[in-house]
Formats: structure tokens, sequence, C-alpha cells
């Protein structure tokens, strides 16, 4: 598939090596009359030519209830696997590179089973809380609704995204399947806290279990003060409700903490003086470090970025101006800045962020990149408003080692050949 960006006349200065240019010539108009006439270099004949179209001549098709993607945007889809012997137990995949600004189309939400999707009728459907309060409740999805709600923008990331980057040789993939277990979406419902206060929190209670009403029994304990704090139980995502693969009727948003603490199809929440030691949280989800001992119980996942453009299958037409583009995002708040660089780390540039930049959703950034057809290699760093920066993924494996398995949030690369094939490289 070809650059949607295409190749700009201009040469602006470069703001690191290798062609990288100032951030700002996206806010300028220059820019945008550059690539105008880029797009239409004969735009006063073109406009004599312009042919009406067959679409243009008969009505168009009728309404339907739920809308689709255009036929022409078939390849824009989730890319999934399934556990051998199962059906839906596994995992499918954002196609980011398909894909722009920083809002995850429900239908393309990356989602992750541990024993498929089940179909629950909202009518039967409960939500227990229990434990360590006054008074047990009990909740119908209507009940939960007559609570106050309130929206907020957030990313969900899967704690195994990118851990084909654990590997010593590079995986020859691109975005969607290395990075694509990574997704941001408006989620709607009922602040948890709400629902604790109403139950009465004893002063005893220091966790929560949250378990959920799928097969797996899926279940993990979550400190009270995340309980407390900024957790959801969702109700509706991207403004309808929640998505049977996401977790409807509701599910637990934990904005910043790694995917498997977001328990989808919600049943239970209990209160606990100490963790619960689930078998989510004890077989599954520690990581193994260089010294053998195993850390457990790590919720927020590190400032992260991936460029989503250009990058493997994206094959660049002509040398010219392009957009290096991608998504950066942290568990612990705010996008402070990313920096790109096309000499393989040698020299960085500071991307422009689009607004929103929203604590615990993905930030979208922008750079453009003067392509000279040479060879380059593209990387991206974020730093969070905690100041953490992303580190490199040799950086990382030092620090934590190669059987982590979880959590890989070092820098990742893509090389760009002479003639414009884009593969997965390590820097
Ligand atoms: N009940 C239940 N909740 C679950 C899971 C599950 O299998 N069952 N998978 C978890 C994992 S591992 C992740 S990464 C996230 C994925 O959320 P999503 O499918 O909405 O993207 O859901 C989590 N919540
Ligand atoms: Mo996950």
């Amino acid at each position: 598939m070809r650059q949607k960006t295409r190749p700009m006349p201009s040469e602006p200065e470069q703001a690191a090596g290798n062609g990288v240019l100032d951030r700002r010539l996206f806010l300028t108009g220059g820019a945008a009359a550059a690539i105008g006439s880029a797009v239409l270099p004969d735009h006063a004949r073109a406009a004599e030519a312009l042919p009406v179209e067959p679409w243009m001549k008969t009505p168009g098709s009728p309404f339907a209830p739920y809308g689709q993607p255009s036929k022409y945007a078939g390849k824009v889809g989730r890319i999934f696997a399934s556990a051998p012997g199962t059906t839906g137990t596994g995992a499918s995949r954002t196609p980011h590179h398909l894909l722009d600004g920083m809002m995850t189309p429900n239908g393309l939400h990356f989602e992750r089973h541990h024993s498929g999707i089940p179909d629950i009728n909202p009518e039967t459907h409960r939500l227990l809380i229990h434990g360590l309060v006054k008074r047990p409740l009990t909740f119908t999805l209507d009940a939960l609704m007559r609570y106050p709600m309130e929206s907020r923008i957030a990313f969900i990331e899967c704690a195994g995204n990118s851990a084909l980057l654990y590997q010593k040789e590079p995986a020859q993939l691109g975005v969607q399947p290395i990075h694509g277990l990574l997704s941001c979406a408006e989620w709607t419902g009922v602040r948890l806290a709400t629902l604790l206060d109403d139950a009465g929190v004893d002063p005893r209670a220091q966790w929560i279990l949250a378990e959920g009403a799928d097969a797996s029994g899926m279940s993990r304990s979550v400190p009270l003060a995340k309980a407390m704090g900024d957790a959801m139980v969702a109700i509706y995502q991207n403004g309808e409700p929640v998505r049977p693969s996401n977790g409807y009727p509701m599910r637990l948003l934990l904005p910043g903490y790694e995917g498997n603490a977001n328990v989808k199809w919600l049943r239970r929440i209990k209160l606990t003086e100490a963790p619960t030691m689930t078998k989510d949280e004890t077989s599954k989800y520690t990581m193994l470090q260089n010294d053998g001992k195993a850390l457990q119980f790590c919720f927020a996942q590190e400032a992260k970025s991936v460029i989503t453009r250009p990058s493997p299958g994206l094959t660049m037409a002509a040398p010219g101006l392009y957009e290096i583009t991608g998504l950066a995002w942290s568990g612990y708040g705010k996008i402070a800045k990313v920096e790109v660089s096309a000499d393989g780390g040698a020299s960085w540039a500071l991307a422009a962020l689009q607004e929103p930049v929203l604590p615990m959703a993905v930030t979208r950034f922008r750079s453009p990149w003067r392509w000279d057809g040479g060879p380059a290699t593209l990387l991206s760093r974020a730093t969070d408003e905690t100041g953490y920066v992303q580190p490199s993924r040799s950086r990382l494996i030092a620090d934590r080692g190669a059987r982590a398995a979880y959590h890989f949030n070092g820098i990742a690369s893509w090389g760009v050949a002479q003639g414009g094939e884009v593969r997965h490289v390590y820097a």
C-alpha cells in the first residue's frame, strides 16, 4: 500500500539528522499549500477534466440501522489468532497503520479473551459488591445506570503488547501484529468509588478482587486506592453500549493499568485486606527478572510510543516530504513530549503533539520528514509528565532481562531501505 502523504516540493529547515524537519512546519499555511500543489501539479487543467462519475448520475443507496465502513476500506480490519483447540481464546489486534487520530473505533478495538466472548443477557446479569463493606449490594444494569455517570478517554494496553521485542532478532512483522494490543476509547460509566461509598467501605479493606462473568473466571486484585480513585464501571464505549467483545454489559476500567486488570463482563467486586492471589496474578502477569525473582502487581503501563506510519507494509513512493506519525501513551499521566529520529537515534527532534493530550490516553504525534530516498532508521521516544523517558530496547533488556514477557515499552524502530521498503529492525 502507498503512503497517503506525497512528496512536497519545499525544503524547510532540518531539526535532526537525515531529514527530520521542524514540527511547526505543519502549523504553517506554507506546508498545506506545498502539499496541495504536489498532489495536483496541474490543477487548472484537472478542474476542466473533472469527470462526472456514475454515482453522480443515479440516487445513492438507502439507509441502514447500523452503519458500515466503505467497502473500499475493507482492509482496515483486525487480525486475530485463537489458541489451538479454541475458537475465541486469544487476541485480535488494532490496525494502527491504517488509522489516524487518537480514538479506536469500536469494531477495531483490540480484544483479548481467556475463554471467548460470553453471550450475557443484561436482564439476568448482576454485579455484586461484597466482602469488607457495611452492606453488600447487588446491581442490575438498570440500577447501575441510575447512578451519576461520567466519560473519560483512556487507552487499554495488554501487558503482552510488543512482547516480540524481547526476542533476539526483530520479528519481520508490522505495527499491527507487534503493537496492536493497544486501543483508545471514550468510556462512560459510573465511578467505582460511588458504588463503594454506597456499600460503605470497612476501614480494614485495602484491596479489591474484580471478577468477570466469562468461562475463564478472570479475576484480579487491585489496590483499594485505585478502586476509590479513577476506576470506573464502564457501560458505554465511544458512545454506544460496550461491545460484547469488550465486556458487555459492563467492564472495569482502570485507566493506565495493564489490560488484564480491566476485568470485562464484571460480575463481582470483593473488598479484602490483602490481594486474593488469583490464578491470573500468580501463574501469569508477573515479570521474571534477571536475578530469577518475579515482580508481581506491576499495574501501570510505562510511557511508550510507536511510529504507525511509515511502517512495514507501507512502502514509500518517492523521495520527498513525508509525515512520521504515531502514538504515545503512559499509564502514569500525560505525555510531555515525543522525540523522533531518522538516523537510528544519533539525533532527535521534537514531534508535534496533537491536542487533546490527556492522561492515560494515547497522544497522536507528528513530525515532518524529508526522505532523500536513502536508508533511514526511524525511532520515537516518549517522555511522560513524571519525567520518565521511554528507554532504548537494549537499556530495558539490560535492566530487566529478556524473560519478563510483559510490559515491553522500549523504543521500537523501523528501517527504511533504499527504494522505500520499510522493515522491522533493531537500532
Ligand atoms: N473477564 C475477563 N476480563 C478480561 C479478560 C478476559 O479474558 N476475561 N482479558 C483481559 C486482558 S488480558 C486484556 S489485555 C483486556 C483486553 O480488553 P479488550 O478485549 O477490551 O481490549 O481485558 C482483560 N479483561
Ligand atoms: Mo492482556
